[in-house]
């Protein structure tokens, strides 16, 4: 639709067409009753004109007419609210079998992790007809993560997670902005998403020695010492983590909460926050002490542990050492 009637970006992903459907009926129905209501007011105007000789009679108001020009529009404007958030609730639902991967922002740039390791700054590849969801932070202040060809936005912010999810369709370079004022070169950050050919994507991923980020994830906990008390053969003094993620967790104060991303992090974070039933307050707090990198890797370590160790995923007999640590991450 773009390609002949230049008024819309690029259509790019699953949403595009939907979001761009509705912005249209939008403008149909304000521009239908924008013509109505004008036209009312013009016939209005020229049927009691003041005519000379012509004597003016007063018109009592009509309470049918005026519960009829308020319900109907009432109910096609409603329209607009359903439509919205039908697909509100799509673009906020991940796809269970969407690729993961790990967004963080700083001052001024768009950090990527893919989970097979790979990094990227200010540029995403991604294949097409992949669902991808995007688990994204921020280091320093709020930025937002815009892509206009994929009609999806949503604010990145310091202290936690927060999720987006797309499928792209069509290859190509479409721009990311950072759609929240966030200093001075705030107009500098964006990016690209590279949207390829699986085939491509598959090469593309191929290429660069990295280790996917559970394993570094797995590292750092042993590194940091977690391993000593959130142990996986005995009861240790921290709960046994394996299968946690998103299931409830039962706390001390007899609250039960999902084991989400943001639960992992809060309790590396901020481990008093939420006391798992059973145990005691003993945990230090890792804030300060590990990157949002190493927090991801954490995260992605944790929720890898729902899997059974086959393949890669249970990462049984890879080397302590590995390249690609976090520490070493050019940009910090
Ligand atoms: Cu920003």
């Amino acid at each position: 639709m773009s390609k002949f009637l230049p008024l819309w970006p690029d259509q790019a992903s699953t949403m595009a067409g939907q979001v761009d459907a509705l912005y249209i009926y939008l403008l149909l129905v304000a521009g239908v009753m924008t013509a109505i209501i004008f036209l009312a007011v013009t016939m209005l105007a020229i049927k009691y004109r003041r005519v000379p000789g012509r004597e003016a009679h007063p018109i009592e108001g009509s309470t049918i007419l005026e519960i009829t020009w308020s319900i109907i529009p009432f109910f096609v404007m409603l329209t607009f609210f359903i439509w919205g958030a039908v697909i509100f609730f799509k673009e906020r639902t991940p796809p269970a079998d969407s690729t993961e991967v790990y967004v963080v922002a700083k001052q001024w740039m768009w950090k990527i992790e893919h989970m097979e390791g790979q990094r990227e700054i200010n540029e995403l590849h991604v294949p097409i007809g992949q669902n991808i969801k995007l688990i994204m932070t921020s280091q320093d202040v709020i930025h937002s993560f815009f892509v206009p060809a994929f009609r999806i936005k949503q604010d990145v912010l310091p202290g936690r997670y927060t999720t987006l999810w797309f499928k792209a369709t069509v290859p190509g370079r479409y721009h990311l902005f950072c759609a929240e004022y966030c200093g001075t070169q705030h107009s500098g950050m964006g990016g690209d998403i590279v949207v390829m050919e699986p085939q491509d994507y598959a090469q593309w991923m191929a290429g660069g020695p990295s280790a996917p980020l559970q394993e570094t994830g797995k590292q750092l906990f042993t590194q940091l010492g977690c391993s000593t008390c959130h142990r996986f053969d005995v009861q240790g003094r921290g709960p046994n983590l394996t299968g946690i993620y998103n299931k409830p967790v039962l706390l001390e104060d007899g609250r039960t909460v999902t084991a989400d991303e943001n639960y992992v992090r809060e309790s590396i974070l901020n481990p008093t926050a939420k006391i798992v039933s059973g145990f005691k307050p003993v945990m230090p707090t890792f804030q300060g002490i590990v990157s949002e990198e190493q927090l991801n890797a954490l995260v992605a370590y944790v929720k890898s542990l729902n899997q059974p160790p086959t393949g890669t995923a249970g990462l049984q007999n890879q080397p302590a050492a590995s390249p690609a640590q976090p520490q070493n991450m050019q940009v910090q």
